[in-house]
Parts: C-alpha cells; sequence; structure tokens
C-alpha cells in the first residue's frame, strides 16, 4: 500500500510542530508549503534528519509550489498570521481570509478528494471559507479547536481535582471564542460527572466558573505569556488526533467545527459540536441535550459566529 500524503499549507510554529508529530507516528510522507522561500525548505530538512535518531520513516519535503501537495489525502492549514498580546482573534480576519482564498484555490485545483483541517484563526469563519474557495464537499473539510478547547478543560479540571488527564473527559462546544461553551454537564472524571466530583473534593461552584473561564480564556492566557506568537503545541497534537481518526478511520466522537445544517437550530453554519470523525470525514454531527443555560450560551456562541461570517462575506465579493 501506497504511503499517505500530508500536507501542511504554512510551516511556522503549528506547522513545524505538526510535520515532526507526523513524521513520529510514520502517519504517511510530509510536504511543508509556506509562502516563505527557504522556510519550509529548511525546516524539511532539518525534520529529516530527526529520522535516523527517532528511528522513523517518512520523506519530508519543503516547498513554495502548490503543485507538491497534488494527491494529498490529508492537509492541515495553518497558513495566516497568529495573534499578538491584546489581540482577539477576529482581529485576524482581514488578513487570514485573504490567506485563505489562496489556500482554498491551492487545495481545489491540487487534492480535491483531501480531508481538509483547518487551524487558521478565527476558526470558525476561516473553516467556511476555505469550505467556500476550495469547493470541497462539507463533510471533508473541518476545522480543529474544540480537541484543543476541551484538552485546555481538562487540563484544569485534572489540576484542580489531583487526578490523572488521562481519566477526564471534558467537553466545549461552540465557536472558538470568548463566547464557546465549556459544557459541565458532559464533563466527567472517569464516568463521574464534574459537578459530582467537585462535592466529593469540596471544590465550590465558583471554583468550576473560574476554570471554565480560564478555559474560555487560555488561548489569550499562552499569547500573553509567550509575548509573541500563540500556542502551537496542544493545538498541533488536537488536528494530529483528528488527521489519525481520520486515515484510520476510527470513528471517534470529537468536538470539531463541523458543519451543521438543521441540528442545534443551526442552518449551515461551522461551529464546534460533537462529530464523528471516520473514513468519510465529518461522518455525522452528534445533537446532545443541552440544558436551557447551555442552549442560549451556544446560541450567543453561533451569533457571534455569524457576525464573523457576515463581516467574511463584506470583504470579499464571491462569499455572498
Ligand atoms: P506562524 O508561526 O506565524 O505560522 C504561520 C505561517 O503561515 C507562516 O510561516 C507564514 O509564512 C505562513 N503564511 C502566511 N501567509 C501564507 C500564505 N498565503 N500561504 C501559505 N502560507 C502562508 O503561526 P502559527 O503556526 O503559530 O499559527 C497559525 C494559525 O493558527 C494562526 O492563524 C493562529 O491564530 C492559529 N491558531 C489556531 C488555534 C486554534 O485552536 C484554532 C490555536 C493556535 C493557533
Amino acid at each position: 500500500m501506497a504511503r499517505k500524503k500530508i500536507a501542511l499549507i504554512g510551516s511556522g510554529m503549528i506547522g513545524g510542530t505538526l510535520a515532526h508529530l507526523a513524521a513520529k507516528k510514520e502517519m504517511g510522507d510530509i510536504v511543508l508549503f509556506d509562502i516563505a522561500e527557504g522556510m519550509p525548505q529548511g525546516k524539511a530538512l532539518d525534520l529529516s534528519q530527526c529520522g535516523p535518531i527517532e528511528g522513523f520513516d517518512a520523506k519530508i519535503t519543503g516547498t513554495n509550489d502548490y503543485a507538491d501537495i497534488a494527491g494529498a489525502d490529508v492537509v492541515i492549514v495553518t497558513a495566516g498570521v497568529p495573534r499578538k498580546p491584546g489581540m482577539s482573534r477576529d482581529d485576524l480576519l482581514g488578513i487570514n481570509l485573504k490567506v485563505i482564498k489562496s489556500v482554498g484555490e491551492g487545495i481545489k485545483n491540487n487534492c480535491p478528494d483531501a480531508f481538509v483541517i483547518c487551524i487558521t484563526n478565527p476558526l470558525d469563519a476561516m473553516v467556511w471559507a476555505l469550505r467556500e474557495f476550495s469547493g470541497l464537499p462539507h463533510n471533508k473539510v473541518v476545522g480543529m479547536a474544540g480537541v484543543l478547547d476541551s484538552a485546555r478543560f481538562a487540563t484544569f479540571l485534572a489540576w484542580e481535582f489531583d487526578v490523572s488527564v488521562k481519566d477526564v473527559n471534558a467537553f466545549v462546544l461552540g465557536g472558538h471564542g470568548d463566547t464557546m461553551v465549556p459544557v459541565l454537564s458532559y464533563s466527567t472524571i472517569n464516568g463521574i460527572p464534574v459537578k459530582d466530583m467537585a462535592k466529593i473534593k469540596g471544590v465550590s461552584e465558583d471554583r468550576l466558573d473560574e476554570i471554565v473561564k480560564r478555559t474560555r480564556a487560555g488561548g489569550g492566557e499562552i499569547v500573553k505569556l509567550l509575548g509573541n506568537g500563540s500556542a502551537y503545541y496542544a493545538p498541533a497534537t488536537s488536528a494530529i488526533a483528528m488527521a489519525e481518526a481520520y486515515l484510520g478511520d476510527q470513528k471517534r466522537i470529537l468536538p470539531c467545527a463541523s458543519y451543521v445544517e438543521g441540528k442545534y437550530g443551526l442552518d449551515g453554519l461551522y461551529v464546534g459540536v460533537p462529530t464523528v470523525l471516520g473514513a468519510g470525514g465529518t461522518e455525522e454531527v452528534v445533537e446532545i441535550e443541552l440544558s436551557d443555560e447551555e442552549k442560549s450560551n451556544l446560541k450567543v456562541s453561533t451569533d457571534a459566529v455569524e457576525e464573523l461570517l457576515d463581516a467574511c462575506k463584506g470583504l470579499d465579493e464571491s462569499l455572498k
């Protein structure tokens, strides 16, 4: 069987980390693409030289030519600019929309059968625009955010309860912004609802609220600490888990920015929802029952995503 081909559009901090992880896991041959000349080639060479030490077989190449992503099975998109301290994800819209347009066309012309995972921010708007520009079916274009946001939520819960992260199952829904919805009612410690665990461990509701708030602001906390750029290790790991679910037809249920039509009262929007990921791409959006409060929080979040889509349509005629 031929090796799979993984194309990484954007070879910056997340792109380079993705390449390293994909190579280590021998997921396939890897093409690093970027508009910066020399940089993807340099990273590819450097990463290739990890092979003899780490013992992986993966051909890693760097390029500035979209023709080299031809036939890719999976494309992961990080092209664009990240946040600087004080910026919101939405501040990136104008600049990253132009980038996503060129990426969408590159994918359409070279690997229209690929499964495409978008990471570029503002995520929910960029994944929608990428789907529009690439013309791929909705089930083959997905956004990575929920896996990361849920991992942040799980980390903070594990620290609070002093338990292994392996036993924490945390869930975040909605758009990837300050209005995201960490859902305590579906978060458990090895099956024990978080609210029950809080009682057992003497953790107050106020403290749980603080954890929810910290999760929502989790990306900004790292941007502030780094001083330059945004998180990249956990975002890369999250996207790799999604790519593995697709390549291995794993049927994992992961929170992804998927195209939702009909469910959750939505009509054609990309937003974070539990999604079955398998060989068919986003095979099913799972509609879970939410409390009235969770529903209204989700509505605030999806309204914010809709506003961003309107802004995209205002910036690019072809999206109207
Ligand atoms: P960075 O290290 O700057 O890498 C971005 C790369 O994109 C750079 O190497 C650029 O040269 C390249 N690039 C710019 N324009 C183009 C273009 N037209 N075509 C191809 N490549 C181009 O950023 P990063 O890797 O840290 O972050 C990448 C993106 O991911 C940013 O938009 C971040 O905001 C976003 N991000 C999203 C999450 C989510 O959870 C959704 C988390 C962290 C970062």
